[in-house]
C-alpha cells in the first residue's frame, strides 16, 4: 500500500540537559530518509521544521526548560493534528520531549476521525513521570503520564483526549525509576520488558497488541526511541542501557507494524548527531523507518563502501 507521507521536523532538544537532539531532523534528511521512502513508492512531503510558540509560562527551578517545552507541546500539537489530516506522519526528533505534542495532535485528530488511539512505545524507559515525581527534572521522561491523563503538569496545555491505558503498550524496557514503577504497576499499561522479549521474542507481545488495534478499528501512533535500540548498534543517544533490542527483533517489530497496515504516525527520538560514530546510528533509525513503510528483508540495498 502506498501512502502520502508527511515529514515533520522536530528539532526537540528542551526536555533534557545534554545538547544535539536539534541536529536529529537534518541528519535523517542526510541519511536520506525522504527518498529511502519514495524508494518504495510513497508519496513524501517534506513540511520542514516546526518551531517552539511563545509561551507565558514561568521557568520552573526543578524542571529543565520547562516554559521552551510546552511551547513545543503546544507547537506540535497542531503541526500533528495538521499532518495527519492529510496522510501519515513521521516526526523527525528531536528528544522524547516532543511526543508530548505529537500524540496530543494525534489524539485530536484520532477523536476527530472517530476512532480510538492507540500508542506503541519502543524505549528502554518508561517515561512515566510527572512534572512532581521526576528526580532529573528531565521532561522527556515524563510523555506517557501525561498523555494518559495522569495530574501533575500544570501549565502544560490540558489533555482534552487521554489515551486510555490499556491502548498504550511499552516494549523495550530497562530502565524504570521508582515513581514511575508505582504507578506503571497501578496502571492497565500493557508493558513488555527485555527479559520477556529474551523469553518469548518480540513478535509474541507486538502481534497481540496489534490484534487489538486492529480488532478496535484504531489508529496507531509508534514512538521510537533510539535507546530501545543495544547501545552497541545504536551509540548516538544520550541515555543508552545495555541489554536494548537487536537490529534484527527491531526490524521485526518494524515489519510487523507495515505488515498490519495500522500504523498512521510515528516518532523517531532521541537520536543526538553529537554522539554518533560515521551516522550509523542515523542510518539504522532510517532503515527501520524503511522497514515499517514497506522495506522487505531481502530488499535491503547493498550497503555503499565509505
Ligand atoms: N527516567 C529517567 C528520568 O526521568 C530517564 C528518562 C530517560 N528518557 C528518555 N526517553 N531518554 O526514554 O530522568
Ligand atoms: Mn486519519
Ligand atoms: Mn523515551
Ligand atoms: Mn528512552
Amino acid at each position: 500500500m502506498t501512502r502520502t507521507i508527511l515529514l515533520v521536523g522536530a528539532p526537540v532538544d528542551s526536555g533534557k540537559r545534554g545538547a544535539g537532539c536539534l541536529m536529529g531532523p537534518d541528519a535523517y534528511r542526510t541519511a536520506r530518509l525522504p527518498g529511502a521512502l519514495a524508494d518504495l513508492g510513497h508519496e513524501v512531503i517534506d513540511l520542514g521544521n516546526v518551531t517552539p510558540a511563545a509561551t507565558e509560562a514561568e521557568p520552573d527551578a526543578h524542571l529543565h526548560a520547562l516554559p521552551e517545552t510546552i511551547g513545543w507541546t503546544r507547537a506540535l500539537s497542531g503541526a500533528a493534528e495538521a499532518a495527519l489530516a492529510r496522510g501519515t506522519a513521521i516526526f523527525l526528533g528531536g528528544d522524547h520531549a516532543l511526543s508530548l505534542g505529537t500524540v496530543h495532535g494525534a489524539a485530536a485528530h484520532a477523536a476527530s476521525s472517530g476512532k480510538p488511539l492507540f500508542v506503541l512505545w519502543l524505549d528502554a524507559h518508561s517515561d512515566f513521570h510527572t512534572c512532581k515525581t521526576t528526580d532529573s527534572g528531565n521532561l522527556h521522561g515524563t510523555p506517557l503520564a501525561y498523555l494518559t491523563g495522569r495530574k501533575g503538569f500544570p501549565g502544560f496545555p490540558s489533555v482534552p483526549h487521554p489515551i486510555p491505558e490499556e491502548q498504550v503498550a511499552i516494549i523495550g524496557l530497562r530502565s524504570v525509576d521508582g515513581p514511575e514503577r508505582i504507578a506503571l504497576e497501578a496502571s492497565r499499561i500493557r508493558r513488555h520488558d527485555m527479559r520477556y522479549i529474551d523469553e518469548h521474542g518480540i513478535a509474541q507481545p507486538l502481534t497481540a497488541f496489534l490484534d487489538a488495534v486492529a480488532a478496535a478499528g484504531g489508529h496507531l501512533h509508534v514512538s521510537l526511541d533510539v535507546d530501545f535500540l543495544d547501545p552497541a548498534v545504536a551509540p548516538a543517544v544520550g541515555t543508552t542501557v545495555p541489554g536494548g533490542a537487536t537490529v534484527r527483533e527491531a526490524h521485526l517489530a518494524m515489519e510487523l507494524l507495515y505488515d498490519s497496515g495500522l500504523v498512521t504516525s510515528m516518532d523517531l527520538v532521541e537520536l543526538n548527531p553529537m554522539l554518533d560514530e560515521r551516522g550509523r546510528t542515523a542510518q539504522l533509525m532510517v532503515d527501520l523507518a524503511a522497514s515499517a513503510f514497506g522495506r522487505r528483508v531481502f530488499d535491503r540495498p547493498t550497503p555503499r563502501i565509505l
